[in-house]
């Protein structure tokens, strides 16, 4: 089935934000992260989940709805959704990488890197982990860890210089174990609010 665009050109709904390749040959032994039983994004340890960039067609496997469990997502209609994934494709630097079950067509996790382009370190690269979610019904399957470590090597795979994230003080101990750390005199983030929400 395809997407038919205002222009006329048909859009796959399989098709990917970014390559999907490069998930499958992230090295998992790079990263200070402890998985009982081992797994990785290649092989997440049952047959029914794959993990993959977000794809167009998961509008209608419940992304939104999992990303609702994080925060506030506003009403996004279908030609929402579409105009900002062709966005984020054009615009390059955007990583939503996701967890799908096969067995209904849901994702049960997401993360995503937004990579970006800074003149300083030599004109490098800084990764930033944004958006982390995991349907709760599917603890002990170490699928936070899945996903963060994920977008993490990836972040190193594609040249960044570090990686930053920011999130609630009970979630400081977890990112720890996967290598995230506290610097000293340099671990405040601060918002400025535009909206109260939406
Ligand atoms: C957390 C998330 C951030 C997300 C924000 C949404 C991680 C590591 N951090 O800080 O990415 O955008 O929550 O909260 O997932 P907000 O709606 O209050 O901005």
């Amino acid at each position: 089935m395809g997407i038919e665009k205002q222009n006329g050109f048909k859009e796959e709904e399989s098709e990917f934000l970014f390559p999907p390749d490069i998930l499958n040959k992230l090295d998992f032994n790079k990263s200070p992260a402890v998985f009982r039983p081992k797994i990785s994004a290649s092989n997440p340890g049952e047959e029914w989940m794959v993990v993959r960039p977000l794809q167009r067609a998961d509008y209608d496997k419940g992304f939104l709805q999992l990303l609702s469990q994080l925060t506030s997502t506003g009403n996004i209609s279908r030609k929402l959704f579409d105009e900002r994934f062709t966005q984020m494709k054009m615009s390059g630097g955007y990583y939503v990488t996701v967890i799908e079950d096969k067995r209904i067509s849901k994702l049960i996790g997401a993360a995503t890197l937004t990579v970006e382009q800074k003149f300083i370190h030599n004109c490098s690269l800084r990764g930033r982990l944004e958006d982390v979610v995991v349907n709760d019904t599917y603890r002990g399957k170490q699928l936070g860890k899945l996903i963060v470590v994920t977008v993490s090597l990836l972040a190193q795979e594609l040249g960044c210089y570090k990686m930053s994230l920011d999130c609630k003080d009970k979630l400081i101990k977890f990112y720890e174990t996967l290598g995230y750390k506290l610097e000293p005199g340099n671990s405040n983030a601060m918002n400025m609010r535009f909206e109260d929400s939406s």
